[in-house]
């Protein structure tokens, strides 16, 4: 039988991690046949709820689950971590300005990127979902030094899987004939879903769509503002498909992506496209034997060009506004 996968989830007793505790646990994020030990992390408010979590996740009997440690000390919760996500936040409130926000997250996100740094196996795998994701995943790597930056993401993939679902209740296409879908930018109303190199059944789904006013005045706000009319719908913030998200995101990273398809990851750039190097920013990548590579010589046009501007400079501003708040 295979090691144990040593998983640490932030923010466990949260809406995101109840939704995804018994995922991971029945083997969802990594495959079927590897066993998991789960760490919770959490603060002391947030320690009972984990505990009652805990109790639920021994209930469930999970053949994969070897054991589960709950603590709200970041070096044990980090211990020995390959995979780490980082769900809990701390969440934008009434007449918080744009530096709060970012002074309150990187009082988190700095401590447990230095906690990853120091604790965390040497294959670790970091997946950032608390918000703002790219520039709190900014925020942790630039305190864990040691650990190769690549391994520092922010998730975009919830924004990739809304993308196609709507591409493909327009077109009247299966989820499944949808491909090579791209979110660009940021994990925020900036972002931009680009359907101009995506495929429709293997068509070209910009030709097959051939309506730019819907494109513009429908596709990409319905897209960007998904999270919002969520909220509007259930009273709370979107949790089940947050979670699907983020098992699809890791499991992508370590088992692949599917021949001729790609999908959408917040990751430092390395230049490419324009995007300044070391900014988290979503880019089209393929996976294979758990690295990505940003996909190359896409031929990117007016329309887009001028969306990925606008949400990369969105992610330049926050990152010079960390940077003057000493947190990179
Ligand atoms: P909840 O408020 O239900 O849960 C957050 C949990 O994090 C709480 O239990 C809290 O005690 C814990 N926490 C706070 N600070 C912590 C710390 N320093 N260490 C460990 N735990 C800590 O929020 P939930 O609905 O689960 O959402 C979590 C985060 O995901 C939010 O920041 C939210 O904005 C973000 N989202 C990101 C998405 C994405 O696509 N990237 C989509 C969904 C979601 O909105």
């Amino acid at each position: 039988t295979r090691t144990p996968v040593n998983v640490t989830v932030t923010g466990a007793a949260g809406q995101i991690g109840y939704a995804l505790l018994f995922r991971i646990a029945s083997g969802h994020l990594l495959g079927p046949d590897v066993p998991v030990n789960l760490r919770l992390l959490e603060i002391p408010q947030g320690l009972k709820a984990a505990e009652g979590t805990a109790m639920e996740l021994d209930d469930c009997a999970f053949p994969l689950l070897r054991n589960i440690e709950i603590t709200d000390d970041a070096n044990v919760g980090f211990a020995g971590a390959n995979v780490a996500l980082l769900v809990g936040a701390r969440p934008r409130t009434k007449g918080m300005e744009r530096g709060d926000l970012l002074s309150a997250n990187g009082g988190i996100f700095k401590p447990q990127g230095k906690a990853i740094n120091d604790n965390a196996a040497d294959d670790i795998k970091v997946l950032v979902v608390g918000n703002p994701a790219n520039t709190n995943a900014l925020i942790a790597q630039a305190a864990a030094p040691d650990v190769p930056a690549e391994r520092f993401t922010a998730m975009t993939r919830l924004d990739h899987n809304r993308a196609i679902s709507q591409l493909a209740a327009k077109t009247g296409a299966a989820v499944s004939d949808i491909k090579r879908l791209t979110i660009w930018g940021n994990h925020s109303a900036t972002q931009y879903p680009d359907i101009f190199h995506a495929e429709v059944a293997g068509k070209n789904a910009a030709e097959v769509v051939n309506d730019e006013v819907w494109l513009a005045d429908t596709f990409i706000p319905t897209v960007a503002k998904r999270g919002a009319a969520i909220i509007e719908a259930r009273g709370a913030s979107s949790a089940a498909s947050a979670a699907n998200a983020a098992i699809d995101h890791v499991h992508t990273w370590v088992n692949g992506t599917a021949e001729g398809d790609w999908t959408s990851m917040g990751i430092p750039s390395d230049g490419s496209y324009g995007v300044p190097e070391g900014i988290i920013s979503s880019f089209p990548v393929t996976t294979k034997d758990g690295k990505y590579e940003i996909v190359q010589g896409l031929d990117i046009n007016a329309f887009s060009r001028a969306r990925i501007d606008a949400s990369v400079q969105e992610l330049t501003e926050e990152r010079d506004a960390v940077r003057e708040l000493g947190l990179i």
